[in-house]
């Protein structure tokens, strides 16, 4: 709309998109009430990770620590952040977990990223599933045989170009050392073989993971092949993992402006296009938390400098697309860029409109991950709808607050645990893709490297920002905001919806999508209306609704006597529950 005309029109911004009317609920009281059933140390904790928004000067959340045992987190482990996050998605290499058979199968296509053969390689093994099957036998006399066989078998099967191996939590425990287990299959079959030390444990969360995964595809597959594509404008979406379909969206839509993608990481992506990656000119983020470590390590030794965009949301899309062009600051391309922007929003806008028209004025919450929970505030906005409480389930101080903060977070005990790489400029591949004069032009026309403001700085002031939000915090949530629809995960999404308000899983997308660049807005947004102007939510009566009834008390209406001792038990304040000798330890609360 601003193409058209400069006098933005009544209820739009100035970039033409709608203006939320939905008003923010008064966030201390709701705090509070969140906050007053714990016990003195827990809510010590939450305090700080449960915050009233300032976008002007974010407030310091507490994030990146360790759950509280018994508020029940959405969190996962540091196995499921390296092998199923960052890795995994590679399609022709072959993923071997080493451990019990648990952790392969819950791992076994769980996350959509999806995934096709592409003309010259014809190999996807994603829908595999291979593991070490540990048994009691390999955990009291030692695994390491096991693995070895396990890599030997495997390759014998399927010839892949390299094998990857991931410890899980007994493979630290006994102390199997997988590295030299890869190296000698390394040796002895002639392809790359390496290994991660990922258990479960290692960090307070997936994000953990994220940070060994990093650091293991740039010290064994970054820069093991010379070979840059021939196409110009080249670009790495790093963070993006084609969940539904999403890079496929993205890539469509990059390539109409005659931008290449060398790869994206780890979406859709081969063994060879990781080795290949540090030809591009330039990384584009998506999300930061899994992959800014990667971004980081890829300029100090090739050159390649890291800008932050987001193709969730439309008007996000396009702010993107512009911000990549001028990094080119080809005439040409910019033109096309526009051109292409014109297009998808002549073909959207329209859906826009319709759905505005029974969206506009909703409320939205949501707790995800540690992008999503940002990136789809966007697309909420883009139909005129508010976001009016947030949070990462593992994120860190930078993603709320934004990367200024990055000096002053504290590095803990459980950050320490995982490797810091040093990492050197390379001797003879090091290229700055600009010279220091067309950098400080960029930088003066409000260009922007290595930016990410985080959340906290695109949100209304007094919105909830909660980390790590505990069941007991979305029930609070959902009888004091009542928001028309909440953002989150599996863990929660059936407990929230009966509570009469309808759940969008934003990690599965609920086996929809895809919903990046202009095409998925359009998913979403129809989405969304679907999923809020259902007549079956009126047919709920919301459980905190109904009027307890003593004589069957269980499971009916939530200030019940047996729900609220229940909720007590896990709030850790049923005195009657803890044993005498621990009290006199001092180990309540
Ligand atoms: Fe990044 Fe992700 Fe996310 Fe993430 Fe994830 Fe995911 Fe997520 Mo689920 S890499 S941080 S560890 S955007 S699997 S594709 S949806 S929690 S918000």
């Amino acid at each position: 709309m601003s193409e058209e005309s400069t006098m933005p029109a009544e209820g739009y911004d100035k970039e033409g998109f709608p203006i939320p009317t939905a008003t923010v609920p008064d966030s201390e009281a709701a705090r509070e009430e969140m906050l007053k059933i714990y016990p003195p140390k827990t809510r010590k904790k939450r305090e700080k990770q449960l915050l009233a928004n300032d976008p002007a000067k974010p407030p310091e959340i507490g994030a990146n620590t360790r759950t509280v045992p018994g508020i029940i987190t959405q969190r996962g482990c540091t196995y499921a952040g390296c092998r199923g996050v960052v890795i995994g998605p590679i399609h022709d290499i072959l993923h071997i977990t080493h451990g019990p058979i648990g952790c392969s199968y819950y791992s076994w296509l769980t996350r959509r990223n999806l995934a096709r053969p592409k003309p010259g390689q014809p190999v996807n093994f994603l829908q595999y599933c291979m593991s070490t099957d540990m048994m009691e036998e390999e955990i009291i006399f030692g695994g390491e045989k096991k693995l070895a066989a396990a890599i030997r078998e495997a390759y014998r099967i399927f010839k892949p170009k390299a094998i990857s191996v991931y410890a899980t939590c007994p493979v630290g425990l006994i102390g199997d050392d997988i590295h030299s287990v890869c190296r000698k299959a390394k040796e002895e079959l002639g392809i790359n073989v390496f290994g991660f030390s990922c258990e479960g444990y290692k960090g307070v969360s997936q994000s953990a993971g994220h940070h060994i995964a990093n650091n293991g595809v740039f010290k064994h597959m970054v820069g093991l092949l010379d070979e840059p594509d021939p196409e110009p404008f080249r670009i790495n979406v790093l963070g993006e993992y084609n969940i539904g379909g999403d890079a496929w969206e993205i890539d469509t839509l990059l390539k109409k402006c005659g931008i290449h993608v060398t790869a994206t990481l780890s979406g859709d992506i081969s063994y060879e296009q990781i080795c290949k990656c540090h030809t591009s000119d330039l990384n584009v983020v998506m999300c930061h938390r899994s992959i800014n470590y990667m971004a980081e390590m890829m300029e100090v030794k090739f050159g390649i400098p890291w800008i932050k965009v987001n193709f969730i949301g439309a008007e996000q899309s396009a702010k993107s697309l512009r911000k990549i062009g001028k990094f080119f600051g080809d005439q040409k391309l910019l033109d096309r860029i526009e051109e292409v922007i014109a297009q998808e929003m002549a073909a959207l806008r329209p859906v826009m409109e319709d759905v505005k028209s029974r969206l506009q004025g909703k409320t939205a919450a949501m707790f995800v991950g540690g992008s999503r929970a940002h990136h789809y505030q966007h697309l909420f906005k883009d139909v005129g709808m508010l976001t009016v409480a947030a949070g990462y389930e593992f994120a860190h101080r930078d993603d709320y607050e934004g990367r200024a903060v990055l000096p002053s977070i504290k590095v803990d005990a459980d950050s320490r645990n995982i490797e810091e790489l040093d990492v050197a400029a390379d001797p003879t591949r090091f290229a700055p893709r600009k010279t220091p004069e067309q950098i400080e032009a960029l930088k003066a026309g409000g260009f922007s490297f290595k930016d990410y403001d985080g959340m906290m700085t695109e949100m209304k002031k007094s919105v909830l920002v909660i980390d790590d939000i505990s069941h007991h915090e979305i029930e609070k949530l959902i009888e004091l905001y009542h928001p028309d629809i909440i953002g989150s995960g599996i863990k929660d999404k059936f407990v929230i919806e009966k509570f009469g308000v309808p759940c969008k899983q934003l990690h599965s997308y609920d086996y929809g999508g895809p919903y990046a660049a202009f095409t998925g807005a359009a998913n979403f947004y129809r989405e969304i209306d679907r999923m809020i102007n259902t007549k079956v939510w009126k047919l709920i009566t919301p459980s905190w609704k109904k009027p307890a009834d003593p004589a069957t008390a269980v499971g009916r209406g939530f200030e019940s006597a047996h729900n609220k001792a229940t909720r007590e038990i896990v709030a850790g304040m049923a005195k009657a529950w803890k044993p005498k000798a621990q009290k006199a330890e001092g180990l309540e609360g």
